[in-house]
């Protein structure tokens, strides 16, 4: 069996890469691990970058998003009593978000690669990256019983965080740079009316929450908690009672409240491992990096990363320039760090760390700072338009000639 491209993984990154790369005539094929319906039941990010959106219409899969997706022109920011809106359309020269959900975009991405006939290998079992350092590489693996070998020019590990791709890459060769955060978010779905026209950030003494949505009718909401707490810990009352203490008063006299469709606590890391490329092995998405979700950038910077590979891919089949994958890590890496930075900077401003860690001071004079921090951005339009413009996703970077 031989391709061209052979991505590991079919979440977000792999989907989308491979769709774009197909779109070009380069050949791709797949090697997914669990089934597809697994894959869509996981319930993950909810705001695309203009970039991600983008590259979504660019690779002929934007119908729905575009028929269905909501565009925000900006967010609430919070805190002590007060909401302060981040306009992102007028601080960044008409840049927006569109809300809508990765379960819908992945939807979107298995349908289209179904209808274009691409081949997709699900619940393939222990794929491993072979001979990556040369000019055959290839993936061993098992599928229904049979082991099978897929000849490949180039790998895309778009395996997640706890793929195999990372784990190709030896260790004396890789530096993983790493943040775990004291907290947690619990997430809770519900079809119930969004608590308001956009999303709202909130910092509050008991702990962050924010209210997010899918469409007009089906809701997202998130409250920071302890890491030592369980999902059934928590009861949907309980949920419901808890977020209306830490929204604005005035959203949460009108909260519409509903039983959960879903309910699961995410642990929250900055995490990103370098070189992002191991010879013709390419880290995409979440195998390489991991972001807080404070920011709206994990999903995103999946797709940025897709981008630059995309790009690389297009120009070592149609201009004959397999040098230019030499690229890839470098490009990728400004922009992860970017994104990294800004995750994290959001995280601390907004959560309550209490006396929880915080590095190289005590919790009373970080919470001090983080404090002036934030109400310094949130009360001068240069400082929101910084939020805006890291918030709607800085430019692409293209290859160098
Ligand atoms: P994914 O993890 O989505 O996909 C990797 C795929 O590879 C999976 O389908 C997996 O089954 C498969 N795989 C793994 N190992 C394999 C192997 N050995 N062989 C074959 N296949 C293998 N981002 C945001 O922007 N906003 C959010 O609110 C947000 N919330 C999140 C909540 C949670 C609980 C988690 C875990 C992540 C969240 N994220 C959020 C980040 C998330 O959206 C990721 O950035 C996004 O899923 C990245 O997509 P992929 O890189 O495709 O990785
Ligand atoms: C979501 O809707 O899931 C969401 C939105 C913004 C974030 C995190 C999660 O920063």
């Amino acid at each position: 069996m031989k391709t061209q491209v052979a991505i590991i993984g079919a979440g977000p990154s792999g989907l989308l890469l491979g769709q774009l790369l197909a779109k070009q005539g380069i050949d791709n094929i797949i090697l997914e691990r669990v089934t597809g319906d697994y894959v869509l039941g996981r319930i993950r990010a909810g705001i695309l970058e203009q970039g991600f959106a983008d590259l979504v219409r660019e690779a002929g899969v934007a119908e729905r998003m575009d028929a269905e997706g909501e565009v925000h022109d900006g967010f609430d920011i919070a805190s002590e009593g007060k909401r302060v809106r981040i306009d992102l359309k007028g601080l960044t020269g008409g840049k927006t978000v569109v809300c809508y959900g990765q379960v819908e975009i992945t939807q979107d991405l298995m349908l289209a690669r179904e209808a274009a006939g691409l081949q997709t290998f699900y619940e393939a079992n222990d794929v491993q990256p072979q001979d990556v350092k040369t000019d055959a590489p290839s993936l061993t693996f098992e599928y229904q019983g049979e082991s099978y070998r897929l000849e490949c020019d180039y790998i895309a590990g778009c395996d997640g965080f706890h793929g195999v791709s990372r784990q190709t890459i030896p260790e004396e060769v890789r530096t993983e740079y790493e943040r775990v955060y004291p907290f947690g978010w619990l997430g809770l779905l519900s079809d119930t009316p969004p608590a308001h026209s956009e999303l709202i950030y909130c910092k509050h003494e008991r702990g962050f929450a924010l209210a997010s949505m899918r469409s007009e009718t089906r809701s997202r909401y998130y409250l920071q908690v302890p890491l030592a707490d369980k999902v059934e810990d928590w009861s949907d009352d309980a949920f419901w009672a808890e977020l209306k203490k830490r929204l604005p008063q005035d959203i949460a006299e009108n909260l519409v409240t509903g039983p959960s469709l879903e309910k699961s606590i995410a642990p929250l890391r900055s995490f990103v491992c370098e070189p992002m490329q191991y010879g013709r092995l390419f880290l995409v998405g979440d195998a390489a990096h991991i972001v807080p979700p404070t920011g709206a950038k994990g999903l995103n910077l999946a797709a940025s990363d897709v981008a630059t590979l995309y790009k690389i891919m297009t120009r070592v089949y149609q201009q004959n320039d397999p040098d230019c994958i030499s690229q890839y890590s470098d490009i990728a890496l400004r922009r992860v760090w970017n994104g990294e930075r800004f995750s994290w900077w959001m995280s601390n401003m907004l959560h309550n760390f209490g006396q929880m860690e915080t590095g190289d001071m005590d919790a009373a004079t970080f919470k001090r700072f983080m404090d002036s921090e934030l109400g310094y951005f949130l009360g001068s339009e240069n400082g929101r338009r910084v939020i805006a413009e890291q918030y709607v996703g800085l430019p692409y970077e293209e290859l160098t000639d």
